[in-house]
């Protein structure tokens, strides 16, 4: 379609429900009927495809979907080793991990040389081997990486790890980690010019929808004389507003603060003078 633009996200998984959650606070209206691949928007001019995180990096390079929602370490592992026509635009902050060695507990990254790896990331491993010079067999697997070396199909494994809970239950420790990865935001570098303009707002929508995750809207009452020091405690934040009170000797202060407001950080605002202090969420920045 050349004036529809079309965002692919993955069908079922780990990043199905923040892919979904991210496109509707972006404001695009879909609404997605059971096993259909694909939902039409009907406030914009956006299609929205229903795909395995594996396929999306081939289906934005070659121009099947224009932008999409995907794992960096997919991105990567399906990148390396060849040119695709895909830009990364955004990272998007969630489904957070890494890409991690992990062996019996006897083993360590010394041990690797001339040994099996097994790991469903075989081009960013064997990447990793050849930037360190170290010999080593990379066996594909596609599930279950971490059973491999109970069953003496490998001798060490290379997978992501989150919580760490998984490699802890098959008697693995991590070794090394050779990738971080979050979900990005991935565009084809080709667009026409509709797509494009649609491609900005999206991807501008989306920033905003991001930035204000961590962002507070921080509101507090101080006397005149304490407005640098409280100023100076307000994390993130550019250019807080003053407002005169009716007492003249106080001031009302309003910020965005664009980092995490912790109670340790509510607690000094007060022990420098802050009174009536309220802490609000942000829904979207521009
Ligand atoms: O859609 P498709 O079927 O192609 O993809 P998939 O089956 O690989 O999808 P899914 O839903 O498992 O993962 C989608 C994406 O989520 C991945 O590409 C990563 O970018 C991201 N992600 C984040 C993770 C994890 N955390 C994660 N922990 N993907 C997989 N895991 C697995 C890991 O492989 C290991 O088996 O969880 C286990 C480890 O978790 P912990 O918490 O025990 O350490």
């Amino acid at each position: 379609m050349k004036n529809r633009l079309t965002i692919a996200i993955q069908k079922n998984g780990r990043l199905s429900d923040q892919s979904r959650d991210l496109i509707k606070k972006s404001g695009i209206n879909f609404t997605a009927k059971g096993d259909k691949l694909l939902a039409k928007s009907n406030n914009l001019p956006i299609d929205i495809l229903f795909v395995r995180s594996d396929d999306i990096p081939s289906l934005v390079s070659n121009g099947d979907a224009d932008i999409a929602i995907v794992g960096e370490n997919i991105l990567i592992e399906k990148s390396l080793f060849k040119k695709t026509n895909i830009n990364k635009v955004l990272e998007l902050g969630f489904s957070k991990c890494r890409l991690s060695f992990a062996a019996p507990q006897n083993f360590s990254m010394k041990s690797v040389k001339n040994k099996k790896i097994a790991t469903s990331y075989p081009n960013t491993v064997k990447k990793y081997l050849l930037d360190n010079k170290i010999t080593a067999n990379v066996v594909n697997i596609h599930g279950s990486v971490e059973l491999t070396p109970y069953i003496g199909m490998a001798d060490c494994i290379c997978d992501l790890v989150s919580s760490g809970a998984t490699l802890e239950a098959n008697n693995l420790k991590e070794l090394e980690v050779i990738l971080e990865s979050q979900a990005v935001l991935i565009q084809n570098k080709k667009l026409n010019k509709t797509k494009t303009l649609i491609a900005e707002k999206v991807i501008s929508r989306m920033n905003g929808v991001i930035n204000a995750i961590e962002s507070k809207y921080v509101m507090l009452n101080a006397d005149v004389k304490n407005i640098s020091a409280i100023c100076k405690l307000l994390p993130g934040s550019e250019s807080p507003t003053i407002i005169p009170l009716e007492n003249n000797q106080k001031v009302a202060i309003h910020a965005l603060c664009q980092e995490p407001i912790f109670w340790e950080t509510m607690e000094k605002l007060k022990s420098n003078g802050a009174s009536s202090i309220l802490v609000m969420p942000v829904e979207k920045i521009l």
